[in-house]
């Protein structure tokens, strides 16, 4: 008798464990997402279908939501049942117990509008609050925020809008979203890694034409990954205000324009960039692609080292006096020729075998990936070719 209440116990704290994570798919056990999150628990994954799904998730529980591939399962945001509730996913924090993060991946977000709370519209793709955050090869596009009252006074983030959680974004896309102020592709109060992610085409209409950030505790990190062609007044890629610390590695912030602070926008923030670019950004004004201010209240002591990193374009301005240089930089008040991938004043066959050499690939390793749409193809091919030096 004790042995079988021993194993009838044994059974029940087996069955009662962490380990019972189920898998649910949409829609054959569950006929929408958001029916599949309400019987979700704790530790389950979703499994959404290949299609277009015009809803919008609340998701208070670590679970993990994985679609049938980036723009094959497309989470549509543009029709909320309740308007203000506009974003393609909201995530809350705090609701579990789990040191696990809510992951999303292999799926497109795309014409969400951002959740109006207290009259700040956050995230236009995904708005979370307190909570851990992971995104695997996720597209985010199409994404706009704008006032919904006209009391609104702020738009956080087109794409996404951390407030005061964790993210991890690895082998994803923001692409063509926007903000009527802050971050046109992220908002962030907390913390940021970005890794193997190309960030492209987004505004922001007053500051951080790809990332807004303003929290203390903010550590970004850029490793591996591409922000191009974003625009805002501000900090055509980054805006940054009394973050902790900001880490650009293997970063390319190429193409990205402002009336100041082309490329990075802060004040005086402890840095560190290496293996990186700077090329093409644009000033509008005579000011710099870097322009760091002066934060009232904060001793005028800047720590940024720069190492291994290339600049070109527009004024240079005075923020070199501001850096330590461990080991050689490029700075060029001029770009070099799209296509000389070498840097030796000409467009051949160098550079061609350079390109070729990189076909198909993105992220880091993508230095031939000239129109920054993150991938080595015909595209850059026909830019490198344009371009070709006669002798
Ligand atoms: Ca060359
Ligand atoms: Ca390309």
């Amino acid at each position: 008798m004790t042995r079988l209440l021993a194993t009838l116990c044994a059974l029940f704290l087996l069955n009662a464990g962490p380990s019972m994570a189920d898998v649910l798919a949409v829609p054959a056990d569950h006929p929408t997402i958001e029916a599949a999150i309400e019987a979700a628990q704790d530790g389950d994954e979703i499994l959404v279908a290949p299609g277009v799904w015009y809803e919008n998730l609340f998701v208070r529980k670590q679970i993990t939501i994985t679609g049938s591939g980036q723009g094959v399962t497309i989470i549509d945001g543009s029709q909320p049942a309740m308007f203000s509730f506009g974003s393609c996913v909201v995530i809350s924090g705090g609701f579990s117990k789990s040191n696990e993060p809510v992951r999303l991946q292999s799926l497109t977000l795309r014409n969400g509008f951002g959740a109006e709370i207290f009259g700040v519209v956050r995230g236009g793709g995904i708005y979370s609050e307190f909570a851990q955050v992971e995104l695997n090869q996720l597209t985010i596009e199409d994404c706009n925020v704008l006032p919904q009252n006209e009391t609104d006074s702020m738009g956080w983030g087109g794409a996404i809008c951390n407030y005061g959680g964790e993210y991890v974004i690895n082998d994803s896309t923001l692409r063509n979203n926007r903000s009527f102020s802050h971050g046109g592709a992220i908002f962030v109060y907390g913390s940021l890694v970005l890794n193997n992610t190309l960030i492209t085409n987004n505004i922001a209409d007053l500051e951080g034409g790809a990332i807004f950030a303003n929290s203390p505790g903010t550590e970004l990190e850029c490793l591996g990954s591409s922000i191009c062609d974003n625009q805002s007044l501000f900090g055509g890629a980054l805006s940054l205000e009394r973050i902790g610390s900001l880490r650009l590695e293997r970063c390319r912030l190429n193409g990205n324009i402002a009336r100041d602070g082309a490329a990075l926008h802060m004040d005086e923030t402890l840095s560190v960039i290496t293996g990186s670019s700077f090329e093409h950004n644009e000033a509008e004004t005579e000011a710099t692609v870097i322009r760091i201010f002066d934060q009232p209240g904060v001793p005028g002591v800047l720590l940024m080292e720069v190492s291994e990193s290339l600049f070109c374009g527009a004024n240079q301005g005075d923020w070199r006096e501001f850096i330590l240089e461990p080991s050689p930089n490029d700075f060029f008040e001029t770009c070099g020729i799209a296509g000389d991938l070498n840097l030796d004043g000409t467009v051949s066959g160098e550079d061609l075998t350079t390109l070729l050499s990189q076909w198909g690939a993105s992220g880091s390793e993508a230095s031939a990936d000239l129109n920054c749409d993150g991938v080595v193809s015909g595209t850059d091919l026909s830019v490198l070719l344009a371009n070709w030096t006669s002798f």
